[in-house]
């Protein structure tokens, strides 16, 4: 972790050895004080030398000065090393972020991730500045400090060696504490952030379902807990300062009073004396900011922890080493594909004997390994999931065989949760198959370069986003080099002209964050828009005109069909009048196929399709509301 962190540092490392080298500098000034002033008392008041008196002070001055110059320096250099370090971890987070795939998305929640590009980085950021600065000095401060000591009196330093143990001892006590509460209060950051995402995201839900005191109160709870641990913790860190007051205070008389005797005695002199004053300061105060720094340092370690998580993970969708950098045609084969998004914890189903009876042989054989009683590999003959903890891989499309020419439409149905929206992720390759391949332009999809293969295929996801911008600007994420005219162009074969032209500044209309000014259906025309600028070998449209009345619907469906006839299209519909026309029609079932042909085969073979349509005319209802589906 420490060496994936370390090497963000980048170009701030000069700054960081500056910073180091100052705080070194003004530590040795801060100890020469102490000793210049024993000189003057000893050699300049004492005997009443006034030239001593001047060229001591002189002296003092300007290491004071000098201390001063390199404190500034080393706060301005360790500040902008650690500025510039943090920069440099969000910068390398933001990017590795974007490479992700969407199941290295799906891994991490999105608060989570907000939170390891704030509050972290921010965590590590002062943990680097701590220790650019606190971890050299005080260490520094300790050792000079202590060795000069010695070499004053060795007898009375052994007061600073019980003081110290003493300190070492209250400081671990109160640090432990401390560290276990404020470990706590991260967790529990996580979980606020992800109620604050959930609900502004959410508001209007939120709102329409009249639970804001309901929100508010999970909120206040989650607040409480912070709260209350933060307060835990502080109450241990707070004892600190007295603790260490205590044990000053006590030095100094320890030392009054053997120090009066050793003078007395003439082993001592009256300016050593005062100088041993300032260096009981100097190190009881260094093993104080020393004992912070470990709890900053050690606090900050999670933090560490979850930014190299970020920065280490592997996006599992990459372009291969050598690409192929063209997609010949919009052809698209499916060839014996099944996928899984991955393991999930499938429930036991108790109304089935089998599962149950299974179920309790398997908590016995885990208490029998958990017990001793048996090792995981006998464990493991007996039922060789042992290991498995009902995790089990679900696959939502199983054995799909589709070949589909360039330039054809195709109509895609299914109700809820068949997989309609799995189907065709795996086209542009947000996801990679578990099984089987699938084909665009001939080639597999793994071979091909991601961007070129994402530039041929245009998706208007169903849950579709707009950003912040105007609308040209908008429509110019599908191509960055679209004229005014291209940008019209897509937009009347959407049907998005029309309403476009009525919003006083037109094309440049701004858009607010999350596309909340204009309509669902106004915003799923200019997504259908966007994607169409692309000008793509193969469209996709997933449920994208749900929120577009019928004829418009219809009409955007037939300028596809007269202006873009190369392009092969997937147009996956809850009603049937959207998929109709299509030269094909797969009807999905639990992410099978259950049927794949035209409007009038379907009508004839497929059990599902006739019943659906059936309702349909009769109602207009949906997919899932079609009576007799379950036949
Ligand atoms: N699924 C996941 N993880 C995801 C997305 C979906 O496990 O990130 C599951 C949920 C569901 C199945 O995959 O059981 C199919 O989901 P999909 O979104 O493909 O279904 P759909 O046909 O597009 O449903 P809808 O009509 O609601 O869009
Ligand atoms: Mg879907």
């Amino acid at each position: 972790m420490v060496r994936t962190l370390a090497k963000h540092i980048g170009k701030y490392r000069t700054a960081s050895i500056l910073s180091v080298l100052s705080v070194l500098g003004e530590a040795g000034m801060d100890i020469l004080i102490p000793f210049v002033m024993a000189k003057l008392i000893d050699q300049g008041i004492s005997r009443g030398d006034l030239g001593a008196v001047y060229r001591y002070g002189l002296m003092m001055l300007l290491c004071a000065v000098m201390a001063l110059v390199f404190g500034i320096a080393g706060g301005r250099f360790a500040s902008r090393a650690s500025s510039g370090f943090a920069s440099n971890l969000r910068d390398a987070m933001y990017v590795s972020i974007q490479n992700y795939s969407f199941s290295n998305i799906d891994k991490y929640s999105t608060a989570g991730l907000i939170t390891r590009l704030t509050t972290d980085v921010t965590n590590v950021q002062n943990a680097y500045q701590m220790m650019i600065r606190m971890m050299m000095r005080s260490p520094a401060m300790l050792i000079l400090a202590l060795c000069m000591t010695i070499s004053i009196s060795p007898r009375l330093s052994l007061i600073f060696l019980g003081a110290a143990a003493f300190l070492g001892c209250a400081l671990t006590f109160i640090l432990k504490h401390a560290t276990s509460a404020f470990s706590r209060v991260f967790v529990k950051y996580d979980d606020l952030n992800s109620s604050v995402q959930e609900n502004v995201t959410g508001i209007r839900v939120v709102k329409s379902f009249v639970r804001e005191d309901y929100e508010i109160g999970r909120f206040n709870a989650a607040i409480e807990e912070i709260y209350r641990l933060f307060v835990r913790a502080e109450s241990f860190i707070v004892c600190n300062f007295p603790v260490m007051m205590l044990t000053v205070y006590t030095c100094i008389i320890a030392i009054s009073w053997n120090g009066a005797h050793e003078i007395v005695a003439g082993r001592l002199t009256t300016g050593e004396l005062t100088s041993l004053f300032s260096y009981t300061m100097n190190i009881l105060i260094s093993l104080m900011f020393l004992s912070m720094a470990f709890v900053m340092i050690s606090m900050s370690l999670a933090s560490g922890r979850r930014i190299a998580e970020v920065l280490n993970e592997i996006p599992s969708v990459r372009s291969p080493k050598d690409p192929v950098m063209e997609v010949k045609d919009g052809s698209v084969d499916f060839c014996n594909v099944s996928f899984s998004y991955g393991k999930r914890r499938v429930p036991v189903d108790w109304d089935n004997p089998e599962a149950v009876k299974r179920y309790h042989e398997k908590q016995k054989l885990k208490e029998a390994v958990r017990q001793g009683k048996m090792t995981v590999q006998e464990a493991e003959k007996l039922d060789p999931d042992i290991r498995g903890t009902g995790w089990e891989k679900k696959y939502v499309l199983r054995d799909i065989d589709l070949h589909i020419r360039s330039g054809e439409t195709i109509g895609i149905l299914g109700g809820t949760g068949s997989s309609k929206t799995s189907l065709v992720s795996l086209i542009p390759r947000l996801y990679d198959t578990s099984e089987g391949e699938v084909k665009v332009g001939g080639r597999n999809v793994r071979e091909y370069d991601l961007t070129v293969l994402r530039d041929a295929v245009g998706m208007v996801l169903q849950k579709n986003t707009l950003f912040s911008g105007t609308i040209y600007e908008n429509l110019r994420w599908g191509n960055e080099n679209a004229t005014d005219e291209e940008c019209r162009g897509a937009c009347v074969l959407a049907c998005a002209d029309d309403f476009i032209s009525s919003f006083p500044a037109g094309y440049n209309t701004r858009i607010e964050q999350g596309g909340t000014n204009v309509s669902g259906g106004q915003r799923q025309r200019l997504c259908i828009a966007r994607a169409l600028l692309k000008k793509p070998k193969i469209l996709i449209l997933d449920d994208s005109t749900s929120a577009v009345d019928t004829a418009t619907d219809a009409s955007i469906r037939k300028a596809f069909r007269e202006k873009i006839p190369d392009t092969t299209k997937f147009i996956i519909s809850q009603r049937i009048s959207g998929v109709k026309d299509a030269d094909r029609i797969l009807v999905l079932d639990e992410g099978t196929i259950s049927g794949f042909g035209t409007h009038e085969e379907l009508l004839k073979t497929n059990e599902i399709y006739r019943s659906v349509a059936e309702a349909q005319a009769e109602s207009g209802g949906d997919f899932d509301h079609a009576p007799g589906k379950e036949a």
